[in-house]
């Protein structure tokens, strides 16, 4: 093992000294600090300081450290008083490769790299050169079997936000008889909000999805009140998400018949909703529901739920801004469930750092300027995530989130048995795990004090506790984590 693996190498140090070496190496993670190190209260002094600061000029409150991003490296997050986190969240599970990879920062040393991001682009009329190459080469490289045409777009809000729209547009077009002109009325009606113009048409969502937080979004995003609270809302559908009991193998009967009544009412709310005039064009649903508690459904379900959009002429989108982009040990969650044939349109954002969507031909737009805005993406995500999938692909990092997984999740069913009155259905595909604590109170204590104990974890819905490290996680860190995670559950 190296020597430079017991201090922090920063950026600049690390591409002068090793960057060949490296490249030898499996993973980055060779680079790292080979363990966590706390020298301060957490939150620590200048942390504290800082976010007075921050405070005073924004609403902070969600702010939970201060990173310093020079240091931080790989799996590690090192705070502003130099606390040395091992990072088990990733920035909302945005960080596909670590922190200050070198491949990423290499990237922008070419110089028509450099003039790529120095030259923001619209993208929508004045796209560079090597842009169709790019979407061609990169996003395209990955994209779900059969989705043959992209959009990339800003952030996951957005690309859920446009996806919608092209959904509308896609059942407006069949309405239509596929007809592209639009009549007086509609021209008319639409600049006043109305039908037939702005028509009465719906997207719907599952209880306690998230799927962003622009309006179109909003309205289907349904896992917490403070998320929409004052904000007007589409008068959209929704149907219920199943809620599993764990573990899987004891509860197979009574989860099929959750996956069967949540069907049953998906299936029973689209009919009521054509008969009162409010059609739905299409349905939007997480592959591992995140935000909302980390909610897992059936291969069987997502396979049921395809055949009812299909039955019913519904688009069928799936979300995987949070589970893209090989978390869940395949590239695309819904690649665990066997669906014969591809969803409408899937979306993607976090790890795939540009977000967008994938779309079937049929919901290609056949005008000009209606699915667009001034940027419409960045080249410069383009740039880092075709680094991105070359490292995946180089160092095998789909097969390593598998291997990591499944320690990770032995190690924490062997937790569950161990202390099954604080924490228990551990659950989840790949590094993308999660477990409950017994109630909200001591959920919120374990991960505030898995911090003090040096790990950056992550919650999510009511008593969940979720795990989001990055592609290089790997079985050391799986130890590391489980081992702070069982200091954590004896000190309660
Ligand atoms: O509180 C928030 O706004 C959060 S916390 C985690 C997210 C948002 N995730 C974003 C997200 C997502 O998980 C899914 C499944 N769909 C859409 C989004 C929205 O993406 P952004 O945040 O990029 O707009």
């Amino acid at each position: 093992m190296l020597q430079i693996n017991k201090k922090i190498l920063s950026a600049k140090s690390l591409l002068k000294s090793g960057y060949k070496t490296f490249r030898l190496l499996t993973t980055s993670a060779q680079w790292e600090p080979s363990t966590p190190c706390i020298n301060t209260s957490v939150p620590g002094p200048k942390t504290q300081e800082l976010f007075k600061e921050l405070n005073s000029l924004q609403q902070a409150q969600s702010v939970q450290l201060f990173a310093d991003y020079d240091k931080s490296i790989g799996n590690y997050f090192v705070d502003a008083d130099g606390n040395q986190f091992l990072d088990a969240f990733t920035q909302i599970s945005s960080v596909p490769i670590g922190y200050n990879h070198p491949e990423l920062l290499k990237a922008f040393e070419d110089p028509h790299n450099l003039r790529s991001l120095v030259n923001r682009p619209a993208l929508g009329v004045f796209p560079g050169k090597d842009w169709p190459e790019k979407l061609r080469h990169v996003l395209l490289s990955v994209a779900p079997k059969g989705l043959k045409n992209i959009s990339t777009m800003m952030c996951g809000s957005c690309s859920n936000e446009n996806a919608y729209k092209a959904v509308f547009m896609w059942y407006r077009k069949n309405q239509r008889g596929g007809k592209i002109d639009f009549t007086p009325e509609e021209l008319n009606s639409c600049m006043i909000n109305q039908s037939p113009g702005s028509p009465n048409l719906s997207i719907m969502s599952f209880q306690g999805s998230f799927h962003g937080r622009t309006f179109g979004a909003l309205s289907t995003t349904r896992s917490k009140p403070i998320h929409k609270l004052d904000c007007p809302a589409f008068p959209w559908p929704v149907a219920p998400f199943p809620r599993y009991k764990y573990p899987l193998s004891q509860y197979q009967r009574e989860n099929q018949q959750e996956d069967e009544k949540c069907l049953e009412q998906v299936e029973d709310s689209i009919e009521k909703h054509e008969k009162t005039g409010y059609p739905v064009a299409g349905i939007i649903v997480e592959p591992i529901q995140s935000e909302g508690g980390d909610h897992e459904a059936s291969p069987q379900f997502f396979q049921k739920l395809q055949e009812i959009c299909k039955k019913k002429g519904v688009a069928l989108i799936i979300d995987e801004v949070q589970t893209g982009c090989g978390p869940t040990g395949k590239m695309w969650c819904y690649e665990h469930f066997d669906l014969p044939s591809p969803p409408d349109v899937l979306t993607f954002s976090k790890k795939m750092l540009t977000g967008g969507f994938y779309f079937s031909e049929e919901f290609k737009v056949p005008h000009a300027y209606r699915i667009f805005n001034t940027w419409m993406g960045d080249p410069g995500k383009l740039i880092l995530l075709e680094q991105v999938l070359k490292v995946i692909q180089r160092d095998n990092l789909i097969s390593l989130v598998n291997e990591t997984g499944k320690v990770l999740k032995a190690g924490l069913q062997e937790l569950e048995g161990e202390f099954p009155n604080i924490i228990n259905s551990v659950r989840g595909r790949g590094t993308f795990l999660s477990f409950d604590a017994c109630n909200t109170e001591t959920r919120d204590k374990i991960d505030k004090n898995l911090k003090k104990n040096g790990v950056l974890g992550g919650v999510c819905g009511e008593k969940a506790i979720r795990l989001r490290p990055a592609l290089i996680f790997e079985t050391k860190h799986a130890q590391i984590y489980l081992e702070r995670l069982k200091k954590t559950l004896k000190e309660l």
